[in-house]
């Protein structure tokens, strides 16, 4: 029982102190991507997780193939790109608010393509999860994207779908919406945070989001509302507690884990919902994007108090 992802993984210069770049100022090399964090996050969990993507045949790339296997993260199918470097992004914290800039266009990740997931890495796989970023890398990204949902939906393989919309990514938010329409129809879970639903589907409240997903063709949907909790096909599922927030980076990442952790044990949605707001909130107290997240032995209690089996 495997969990498939792919995606782009990059160095992160996070800065030692909030305020903007300086010269002098210090950073913390860190790395991170929504997909591998999210691996990351099941891998701690105990779940076999595959990750695949390009990496630079560089320093940076090795450092992040070796971390992840360490992590548990089976990274064979990961290729070492002689031609492209490792992506990197940079982290500003200022009043509480983290903003990210991205070092990424031509990145080894935005050459992703066909191809670059063979038939058998979607062997004994349970959930294939995908996500907007990938989908905005590259044209050649975006066909993976689609490439791979088609062959894992032809398998009867569940697939989850994060739309993680970075604006930097697309010239047009409707670009973005695009390329999310085209896989609905093969994505049994779309999750959002209603931010960058409204600004991807319109509409103001959660009522009104999910309608225009669901006209676009939407099956499952999970519309997170931060502190509040998430809408799991309409039905409000609030965050358990309240926890110190010193970087809010990478919880949605730990969300999609969790949430995907009920999924593999056959837990309904409310339940995945719980699971994904135990996960997420240990996300929030670093300023990695996946370093608190916590292992099995950390949450069992939570879990199982949340009737989720370990
Ligand atoms: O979800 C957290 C990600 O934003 C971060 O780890 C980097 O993948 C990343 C991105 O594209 O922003």
């Amino acid at each position: 029982m495997s969990v498939l992802t792919l995606g782009e993984t990059m160095a992160l210069f996070d800065p030692d102190a909030d305020g903007p770049p300086a010269l002098g100022k210090t950073y913390t090399l860190r790395f991170a991507g929504a997909e591998s964090n999210f691996a990351t996050a099941l891998a701690r969990l105990g779940i076999s997780t595959r990750w695949i993507s390009r990496v630079g045949r560089d320093p940076v790339g090795n450092l992040i193939c070796e971390s992840l296997e360490r992590e548990g993260v089976d990274v064979r199918w990961a290729t070492r790109d002689a031609l492209a470097t490792t992506g990197a992004y940079m982290k500003t914290r200022i009043n509480g608010l983290t903003r990210v800039q991205y070092f990424r266009r031509g990145s080894a990740a935005s050459q992703l393509a066909p191809g670059d997931v063979p038939d058998e890495a979607l062997e004994g796989v349970r959930v294939v999860h995908l996500t907007g970023i990938t989908t905005g890398l590259s044209d050649s990204a975006r066909a993976l994207v689609h490439d791979v949902a088609a062959r894992a939906h032809a398998r009867g393989i569940r697939i989850t779908f994060d739309a993680n919309y970075r604006a930097a990514l697309w010239a047009t938010p409707e670009d973005a919406r695009r390329a999310h329409e085209s896989l609905l129809p093969l994505v049994d879970w779309y999750f959002c945070g209603l931010d960058e639903a409204r600004v991807l589907w319109g509409g103001e409240d959660v009522a009104t989001v999910e309608r225009s997903l669901r006209s676009a063709g939407a099956r499952g949907v999970v519309v997170r509302v931060g502190a509040r909790g998430a809408y799991v096909d309409g039905t409000l599922v609030e965050t358990p507690r309240i926890v110190d927030v010193t970087d809010e980076v990478g919880a949605g990442d730990g969300f999609d884990a969790g949430f995907v952790y009920g999924l593999l044990r056959d837990c309904d949605p409310p339940e995945c919902v719980h699971a994904a707001h135990i996960i997420a909130a240990q996300t929030l107290s670093g300023t990695g994007d996946w370093e608190t997240l916590p292992y099995l032995h950390e949450v069992r209690d939570l879990l199982a108090a949340a009737l989720i089996p370990c």
